[in-house]
């Protein structure tokens, strides 16, 4: 059985219908490297939407976390660090995946990121360990990307419109490429937006499979910060989108849109504020899943 098929049967966001897995967000990334138009990140215990945690942590205090976690919902099998920044615009993500691969060899390590330093980073995410990656690839095309992301921070510059765009993407795709290549199982997210990228969804999908992912999943968007006079898309866009995106790679269709510091069952009972409240919190914060 390769990591993959493996994946289909204990990962709750690579199951073709929804399993009775869950999974453990440990928010200990904070930052981010790039502007998405539609993060909001925020602070507090009542939203239901990526890009909001509780509190942030710090690696070290991940252990006690999972291991409290595991004792409210023993059907925990997957780690996941989801934000609330980019998973590799700090240390702390990777320094947390290698204290859990020490204290809980058996759960599987899932990250998420921007991927704007998947590229270079990506030995090093092979040498953690990583089982499942999954990589925000809103367009192919940086004239689109643009139109969803107003600027970069890469290797302290700053880049913005479609030059920033560019950089993205061809990090994204190498990075994909090159982590897809060692083993690691790949998931794609894609925020939907109606009027921007939602014609561009065959494009990405078709590329991204090229490079090695294996599984699309459709975030539909959440119109919020820049993109607030967006409209959010409706069930037939978002069927429409999956579907041509279908031809090319396997479709997730079960996303619950999660917190970065979720804990649970996706879309049952959550734990995340019994765990995580009234730790302290730091400001500026997101996740993407
Ligand atoms: Fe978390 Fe994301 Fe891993 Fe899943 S969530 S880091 S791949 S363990 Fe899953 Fe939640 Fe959707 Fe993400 S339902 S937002 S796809
Ligand atoms: Fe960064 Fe993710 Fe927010 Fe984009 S959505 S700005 S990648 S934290």
């Amino acid at each position: 059985m390769d990591n993959y098929d493996r994946l289909k049967n204990s990962h709750p966001c690579f199951a073709g219908q929804k399993s009775n897995k869950g999974r453990i967000h440990l928010p200990v990334s904070p930052g981010c490297n790039i502007e998405c138009k539609f993060c909001d990140r925020k602070i507090n215990d009542y939203e239901k939407r990526p890009g909001v945690t509780a509190a942030i942590i710090k690696p070290e205090e991940a252990i006690e976390v999972v291991r409290k976690s595991l004792e409210l919902c023993p059907e925990i099998t997957v780690v996941g660090i989801a934000g609330p920044g980019d998973t590799l615009a700090t240390n702390y993500a990777l320094d947390t995946f290698r204290l859990i691969k020490q204290h809980f060899p058996n759960l599987i390590k899932c990250m998420s990121t921007n991927g704007l330093l998947l590229s270079e980073r990506a030995e090093e995410i092979t040498e953690v360990g990583i089982d499942s990656l999954t990589v925000t690839v809103n367009a192919v095309d940086p004239a689109i990307e643009a139109l969803l992301n107003s600027r970069i921070i890469y290797h302290g510059k700053s880049y913005e419109g479609k030059e920033a765009a560019d950089i993205l993407i061809r990090n994204q795709l190498e990075g994909i490429r090159k982590v897809a290549k060692a083993g690691i199982t790949i998931k794609v997210n894609t925020v939907l937006v109606p009027g921007i990228n939602e014609d561009h969804i065959e494009e990405v999908a078709k590329r991204v499979s090229e490079a090695g992912a294996s599984m699309y999943n459709m975030i539909p968007l959440i119109p919020q910060h820049e993109l607030s006079d967006c409209k959010a898309p409706n069930c037939s866009q978002i069927d429409k989108a999956r579907l041509r995106a279908s031809e090319f790679i396997d479709v997730f269709r079960h996303c619950q849109r999660c917190r970065a510091d979720a804990i649970g069952v996706p879309g049952e009972k959550d734990f995340g504020d019994q765990v995580y409240l009234n730790r302290i919190a730091h400001k500026d914060t997101f996740s993407h899943g």
